[in-house]
């Protein structure tokens, strides 16, 4: 039996991080659409209420770096029952130098993010994760790494390190909850065309950000991440998606991206 929005009971309820953009915003979007349940968390008030408009989702601000703003998310979900899934989006990179001349508070900021942030949602959400599975059957974390999690390339060194260590972490995870009804979710993107990625990678450099993309055919953008989740959240409930890396076709490997046309050999 599928998990998803076409069962009889009542929908399945979802928590997105990093939901004020990108592919959080594009999650919620998706989520919403098929009939869940989604409270979307971000720091960006503003941005959120945008979001709460459009799609009818429930909104709280929280920096996920923060223990209160989680703790407080958690005291609310609690208050109105079980979680069914959780959405670990929030994360990013922040510079693109060497390792020999990076600075160590980027770098701090990109652990906290990436790694310490899914973490300490992971924590958080877990036992109610556990009520949601018992209710619907299983229950989803998901959770979003990278392509860099797994080749390294000159400039990104702590985005590397930040997202392997999201892999390492829920190679763990997956582990530790063999027995029960809970499925490890690993969404690997490559170049994704976002509002904020690569602007945050290069400090809000306009020029830097549009030439990463320049002449690339089709990057992905927020919604094909989003699509492959909703896709995964709603497989039947023997079905753990454990890994996906996915790249746009013009992007072969980190280091092979093809700017132009794609167009067959003939
Ligand atoms: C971002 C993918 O290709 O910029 O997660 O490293 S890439």
């Amino acid at each position: 039996m599928g998990t998803n929005e076409t069962s009889s009971r009542a929908p399945r309820r979802a928590l997105v991080s990093g939901a004020s953009s990108g592919i959080g915003a594009a999650t919620v979007r998706a989520l919403c659409a098929r009939g869940y349940e989604v409270v979307a968390i971000a720091r960006r008030e503003d941005r959120l209420a945008s979001l709460a408009q459009e799609t009818g989702c429930t909104t709280m601000v929280c920096d996920v770096t923060n223990e209160h703003d989680v703790e407080a998310v958690r005291a609310y979900l609690a208050k109105r029952g079980s979680l069914d899934i959780l959405v670990a989006n929030a994360g990013g990179a922040i510079g693109a130098d060497p390792v020999g001349e990076g600075d160590p508070r980027d770098w701090s900021a990109m652990f906290e993010l990436n790694v310490i942030g899914t973490q300490r949602l992971i924590r958080a959400m877990l036992p109610l994760l556990r009520h949601g599975a018992l209710e619907h059957q299983v229950a989803d974390i998901v959770s979003l790494s990278s392509t860099a999690a797994f080749v390294s390339y000159e400039g990104g060194g702590g985005y590397n390190a930040a997202k392997a260590g999201v892999h390492a972490m829920l190679g763990a995870l997956r582990l530790e909850l063999a027995g029960e009804p809970i499925r490890v979710v690993e969404i690997a993107p490559g170049m994704v065309h976002t509002e904020e990625f690569a602007l945050n990678r290069f400090a809000g450099d306009e020029a830097k950000r549009d030439a990463l993309y320049e002449g690339v055919e089709a990057p992905l953008v927020a919604d094909d991440v989003a699509d492959v989740i909703v896709y995964a959240v709603g497989c039947p409930a023997h079905v753990n998606l454990d890994l996906v890396q996915m790249r746009p076709v013009a992007q072969a490997a980190q280091h092979k991206l093809h700017r132009g046309p794609l167009r067959p050999k003939l």
